[in-house]
């Protein structure tokens, strides 16, 4: 199963009292082995610090939100999604049937390390081990349901032939962009939260543009509103903004 996934955006009350009581929440919830939180100093003005949080425990990020809410910081935005494996992951019947196609060797063999490397895979989507990176970005997406683009009425094999694209276009950014893509149809008003973590901040304006000409961006993407902090500790976030000394 999928772990729980909030993202808050907060405006600081700046040269309040109760800070502290913010990152001990957060060092609270991160005590547990798999919870991981990313604090981060907003760039821009339309927020002054966010944390993406993530966890088995619904209710642990539950009482991380209203703990950080009662301190001194409002909510301007906010996310909640689960992580999920995709419908459009390539399986080892399309894997063999590719290496058929391709008339190679030995299939039985790359097949062995195809499930081994998609067992990993799968395991660091629904269970991910979020790497520090200097950046994260975040913004909600939804696929379109406009007639003429609907994205919900095509055959699943275009869906999938079309998602293959996708990846092609993504995996040019291996290395450069961590991506992680969590589900929240029917949890919150997008259908995906689409986190990017990267130590350049032009490697995200790049992938992002570059999607923009891949048909699932170009014909069936929308859009919700962009965030993009510098990553940092939530005592660094939080004395950015006047709610910590320094
Ligand atoms: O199976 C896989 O996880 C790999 C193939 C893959 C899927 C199924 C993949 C690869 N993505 C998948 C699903 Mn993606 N992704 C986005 C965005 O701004 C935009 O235009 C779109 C936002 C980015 C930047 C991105 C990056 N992806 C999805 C889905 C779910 C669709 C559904 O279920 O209908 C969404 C909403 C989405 C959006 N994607 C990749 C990337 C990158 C970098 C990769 C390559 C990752 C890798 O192979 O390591």
């Amino acid at each position: 199963m999928g772990w729980g996934v909030t993202h808050l955006l907060l405006r600081a009350w700046r040269g309040q009292p109760g800070g502290q009581d913010i990152a001990d929440a957060v060092a609270e919830f991160a005590a547990d082995e798999n919870s991981q939180v990313i604090a981060f100093s907003v760039l821009g003005a339309r927020a002054d610090f966010g944390l993406m949080a993530l966890g088995p425990d619904v209710d642990a990020l539950d009482r991380l939100t209203k703990r950080v809410l009662s301190g001194p910081a409002d909510a301007v935005d906010s996310f909640f999604s689960l992580t999920e494996l995709s419908e459009y992951t390539s399986t080892e019947n399309d894997e063999r049937a590719r290496l058929e196609a391709e008339g190679a060797e030995d299939i039985d063999s790359t097949l062995s390390a195809f499930r081994e490397r998609m067992a990993a895979y799968q395991e660091a989507r629904l269970h991910p081990n979020l790497p520090d990176k200097r950046l994260i970005a975040f913004y909600p997406m939804s696929k379109t349901r406009t007639p003429g683009a609907n994205w919900y009425e095509l055959p699943f094999g275009e869906r999938k032939a079309m998602m293959r694209g996708h990846a092609t276009v993504g995996r040019k950014y291996a290395g450069r962009i961590l991506q992680l893509i969590t589900g929240s149809t029917g949890l919150d008003d997008w259908e995906w939260g689409v986190t990017l973590l990267a130590d350049d901040p032009v490697a995200i304006k790049e992938i992002v543009y570059e999607m923009r000409f891949d048909p699932v961006s170009a014909t069936y993407g929308e859009f919700g509103p962009f965030w993009v902090g510098l990553a940092m500790t939530i005592e660094q976030a939080l004395s950015r903004v006047g709610l910590l000394e320094a």
